[in-house]
C-alpha cells in the first residue's frame, strides 16, 4: 500500500480505500479525493495542511468543530422548509483523533465530501452568480450569532491589509527579481494606494465596523453547486473561519465572482470587473444577509470590494518578490501574473466606482 493510501485508510474506519486522487486547485494545502468501498458514502476529502501557513493546525481543527456544531444545531432547528444546505463534517481516525500526523511531521485531516456537488473555478453565468452570493449570505447568517471570541485566530494578520504592506516593505529591499516593466508597474500600483489601504482597519479600530465570524476565503470554487439543481448547497475550505469583517468576505467573493476570465488568466490586460455579476452576487447575498448588516456596514462595502482585490494582488506580488514561498506556483513568474490580474481588476473596480456604489444603494433600499 502506498503512503497516501495508508494515510487515507486511517480515516476510512473499516472500509477499504479504493483510490486516492488529487482534487481541486487550492494554492496552499494539498487536497485529495478518497474513494472507499462504501455504497452510501463512497467519497471523502483528505488534506495535508500546509503548516508553514497554518502553524497551529490543531486550532484549525478546533475551530472547525465549534462552528460545524453551531451550524448543525441551527440547521436542525430550522422550522421553515429551507433549501438543502450541507456542512462538511470532520472525520475521525480509528483512535478517535481529528487528525493524523506522519513521522515527518506532516499534518493530515479528513472531511466529508458533499455528495452530488461540484466546485467550479470560474463564474459561469448570472444564475451561478446569484447562487455564489446566496451561499455566502447563508453561511454568514448561520454563523452570525456565534460569538467570534470562541474562534481562535488560525492565521494571524490574515486580511489585515496594513500588515501585508509592512511585509511587502520588508521583502522589497531583499528581492532578487529583475525590475522589468511588469514589476515597475506593480511597484507603482501599490505605491499609489498604500495610504488608502488602511480603510477597513481604521473603520474597525474606530468602532465603526464590528468583528464577526467570517469564512475568510469565499471564492467561487469554494461554493459547492448541486449537479442536479445547480443550486448552491454548501461552502467548503473552512480553515480560515475566524473573527474578521464581513467586508473581507464580500470583497473576496466579488473579486473572484466578477472576474469572468478567472484569477489564473494570462491575458491580464483584458481583465474587467463585471457590474452585472456584482449585482447578481449581491442580490443572492442580501437575500440571506440583509437582516444583520448595519448602515455602517453598507457604507464600507465598496471599499471592501476594491480593497480585497488590491490586497490579493499585493500578496501575490510580495510572494513573487520573496521567491514564491507562500502560494504554490507552476512556473517562476506565476505569482507576478496573478498579481497583474488582481491589480487590473482593482483598476477596473476603481473606474466603475459610481456604478458599483449605485448598485449597492439600490439593493439596500
Ligand atoms: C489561497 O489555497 P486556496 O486557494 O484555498 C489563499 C486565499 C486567496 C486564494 C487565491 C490561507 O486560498 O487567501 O484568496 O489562495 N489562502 C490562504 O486564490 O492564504
Ligand atoms: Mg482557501
Amino acid at each position: 500500500m502506498d503512503r497516501l493510501t495508508t494515510i487515507a485508510q486511517q480515516f476510512a474506519a473499516s472500509k477499504e480505500v479504493i483510490a486516492v486522487r488529487a482534487f481541486g486547485s487550492g494554492n496552499i494545502n494539498d487536497t485529495f479525493l478518497v474513494t472507499i468501498a462504501d455504497k452510501t458514502t463512497p467519497h471523502f476529502v483528505l488534506q495535508r495542511i500546509d503548516t508553514h501557513v497554518f502553524q497551529q493546525p490543531a486550532l484549525v481543527m478546533q475551530n472547525m468543530q465549534i462552528f460545524t456544531q453551531h451550524i448543525s444545531d441551527k440547521l436542525s432547528k430550522e422550522t421553515t422548509t429551507e433549501r438543502r444546505w450541507a456542512v462538511p463534517q470532520v472525520l475521525f481516525t480509528l483512535a478517535g483523533a481529528d487528525s493524523w500526523v506522519e513521522p515527518d511531521g506532516s499534518f493530515w485531516r479528513a472531511i466529508s465530501f458533499i455528495d452530488d456537488s461540484e466546485s467550479i473555478d470560474i463564474i459561469q453565468d448570472i444564475q451561478h452568480g446569484r447562487e455564489v452570493g446566496y451561499a455566502l449570505g447563508r453561511f454568514h447568517s448561520l454563523i452570525s450569532d456565534l460569538d467570534p471570541a470562541r474562534l481562535a485566530d488560525t492565521l494571524e494578520g490574515f486580511h489585515i491589509t496594513p500588515k501585508y504592506l509592512e511585509h511587502y516593505h520588508r521583502v522589497l529591499p531583499t528581492t532578487k527579481v529583475e525590475r522589468d516593466p511588469d514589476v515597475e508597474y506593480c511597484l507603482k500600483f501599490v505605491q499609489e494606494r498604500q495610504e488608502w489601504a488602511r480603510v477597513l482597519e481604521d473603520a474597525k479600530n474606530d468602532g465603526l465596523l464590528t468583528l464577526r465570524p467570517i469564512h475568510g476565503d469565499p471564492k467561487v470554487n469554494n461554493i459547492m453547486i448541486c449537479t442536479t439543481t445547480q443550486q448552491a448547497i454548501g461552502i467548503v475550505d473552512l480553515d480560515t473561519v475566524k473573527p474578521g469583517l464581513v467586508h473581507y468576505d464580500i470583497g473576496d467573493c466579488l473579486r473572484s465572482g466578477c472576474n469572468p476570465l478567472g484569477e489564473e488568466t494570462k491575458d491580464w490586460k483584458q481583465v474587467q470587473f463585471d457590474p452585472h455579476m456584482c449585482r447578481a452576487i449581491l442580490e443572492g447575498y442580501l437575500s440571506q444577509a440583509s437582516g444583520f448588516l448595519t448602515a455602517q456596514d453598507y457604507l464600507y462595502l465598496f471599499d471592501g470590494i476594491r480593497l480585497i482585490a488590491l490586497e490579493l494582488g499585493l500578496r501575490f506580488f510580495t510572494d513573487y518578490l520573496a521567491g514564491s514561498v507562500y502560494f504554490k506556483v507552476k512556473y517562476p513568474q506565476h505569482n507576478l501574473d496573478r498579481a497583474l490580474v488582481q491589480f487590473q481588476l482593482t483598476a477596473s473596480i476603481e473606474a466603475q466606482e459610481t456604478t458599483i456604489r449605485s448598485i449597492i444603494e439600490e439593493l439596500r433600499a
